[in-house]
């Protein structure tokens, strides 16, 4: 299989494409496209995407975009469980606010894009980001109180609700949002997952020109990656 990705610091979407293959246990190779280049911008780059857009997983010649369709085939591919929790309420709560995930929190995306190289001390969200991170907490919360027994993870285990939601984890360290205890501790074990710290750690050292950042009012995310042991918890 091949995982076409965009700007590891950047792409949300990418960050989930690749936690999901990661997940899958099967072999894949992963090719980063630089966004926003000039073959970017003038469509030449994106000849393997067919919406346009990353990440796509080309598995033989078959193409799966959008990184829900990723996760829906890679548990087809391999096995249900290893992405979904097992009991029929926990699937539910899973689907459910996977597919909120998916399709909301425009306030929370919009104000702070995920920025793995810089860090936001001074960020003051609106009414309309606090109330998105209000309901993340809630269902975090709700997850790992009510389902949570097995592990660190949203159901326990690490599974697509926590593929969905990593880049979500990123911009709550990132921009200093405030969560109760339970969401801030599975935030600190999301963070310290060794596959979000890989990611992270590439994602510090990439060097693709790319203007829509730095973001204003950013300093750098120097220093080791977040779940390492000198890094931020
Ligand atoms: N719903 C899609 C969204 C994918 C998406 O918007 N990807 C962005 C990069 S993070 C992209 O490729 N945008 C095209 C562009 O910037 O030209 C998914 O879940 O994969």
């Amino acid at each position: 299989m091949k995982l076409i990705i965009g700007n590891r610091a950047y792409s949300s979407w990418s960050m989930r494409g690749w936690l999901a293959a990661k997940q899958s246990g099967l072999e894949f190779d992963t090719q980063i496209i630089p966004m926003d280049t000039p073959e970017w911008l003038n469509g030449t780059a994106k000849g393997e995407m067919p919406s346009g857009k990353v990440p796509v997983i080309w598995d033989g010649d078959v193409a799966v975009w959008d990184s829900l369709a990723i996760i829906l085939w890679l548990a087809d591919r391999t096995t249900r469980d290893r992405y979904w929790p097992e009991t029929h309420a926990a699937r539910a709560l899973a689907y459910a606010m996977t597919a909120e995930m998916h399709s909301g929190f425009a306030a929370l995306r919009g104000a702070c894009p995920m920025n793995l190289q810089q860090r936001f001390p001074g960020f003051s969200p609106s009414d309309a980001v606090r109330a998105d991170v209000a309901r993340i907490d809630a269902l975090w919360t709700e997850a790992r109180s009510i389902f949570g027994a097995t592990g660190p993870y949203l159901f326990g285990d690490f599974g697509a609700a926590d593929i969905m939601f990593a880049p979500v984890v990123t911009r709550i360290d990132s921009y200093g949002l405030k969560v109760g205890d339970t969401a801030q501790a599975y935030v600190a074990a999301m963070l310290a997952h060794p596959w979000m710290a890989e990611w992270t750690a590439a994602a510090r050292v990439e060097d693709f020109p790319f203007d829509r950042y730095p973001i204003a009012g950013g300093v750098p995310a120097s220093g080791p990656a977040p779940g390492t042991a000198s890094g931020p918890a």
